[in-house]
């Protein structure tokens, strides 16, 4: 009988030990796990995303700029401005705008930039070819806008009016036409994103100043299709700010409304 009640005791010890054992692995649950895991922010800032066809997700959680960066440093407008918007809704004001130029001092390239832009991208290819012993080619820095009415013509007649404004904009609607945007390597296909150039160029341009303007699956957002190739210069603290906090356009950060047409 007495080692029946030990056994008794010992069943009921356990027991009580197990479910002391459970409420401590919940009390941390409830109580510890959410001051450490990330929590998704509550977002202040109007997004694009929310005039246009995609829904942000719980996978794809609003990004939220830093507080103390300031938007309005430098004019969305001025086409002189590095932090310009051009998109189908907001051409170059006025539509035939050009800007200041450099020619680039590259090897083999002929083709202009503004200063600044011009300078970040030779920075930025040298840098490139001492880590990667290659080297990197540019095929259109700036055009005109009569360059971009033969350029945009040209896309036209070979993939009708359609397709082609899903990857070229129209004549006072290209960022290239203001000096601060330049197609990289002879590769210009969505391929190009999965090569060591197009890939080294994503992940370290930004640190140049420059942004993949129109990433894959904003085109509801930019109106333009993915274009790995295609970088825009906007100086190194917004295109740190656009990294850091995962910003997938100018008109995302900028709270512009989506353009996904003229
Ligand atoms: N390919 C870009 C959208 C341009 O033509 O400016
Ligand atoms: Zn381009």
């Amino acid at each position: 009988v007495a080692s029946a009640r030990v056994r008794r005791n010992r069943t009921i010890v356990g027991i009580i030990g197990g479910v002391v054992v459970l409420a401590a692995i919940i009390a941390v649950a409830v109580l510890v796990l959410p001051s450490i895991l990330p929590s998704t922010p509550a977002s202040t800032h109007t997004s694009a995303a929310g005039t246009g066809t995609s829904t942000p997700t719980e996978s794809t959680p609003t990004p939220t700029p830093t507080p103390t960066f300031d938007k309005q440093a430098f004019s969305n407008t001025d086409p002189s401005s590095d932090w310009v918007i051009v998109n189908k809704q907001n051409p170059l004001n006025p539509k035939n705008y050009a800007p200041p130029l450099v020619p680039l001092n590259l090897p083999g390239v002929k083709g202009d930039m503004r200063p600044e832009a011009a300078a970040a991208l030779q920075q930025m290819f040298a840098d490139y070819k001492a880590q990667s012993g290659a080297q990197l080619t540019v095929v259109s820095p700036y055009r005109s806008y009569n360059t971009q009415v033969s350029t945009y013509a040209g896309w036209v007649s070979r993939l009708g009016q359609a397709q082609a404004d899903r990857q070229s904009a129209r004549p006072g609607f290209s960022e290239h036409q203001t000096g601060l945007a330049v197609d990289i390597d002879t590769a210009v296909s969505e391929a190009f994103g999965q090569t060591p150039a197009g890939i080294w160029l994503a992940q370290n341009s930004w640190k140049y100043g420059f942004v993949v303007r129109y990433q894959q699956g904003q085109e509801a957002i930019t109106g333009y299709e993915y274009e790995p190739w295609h970088f825009r210069y906007v100086g190194i603290p917004l295109a740190t700010e656009l990294k850091n906090d995962g910003f997938p356009s100018l008109e995302t950060f900028f709270g512009y409304p989506a353009a996904p047409n003229y």
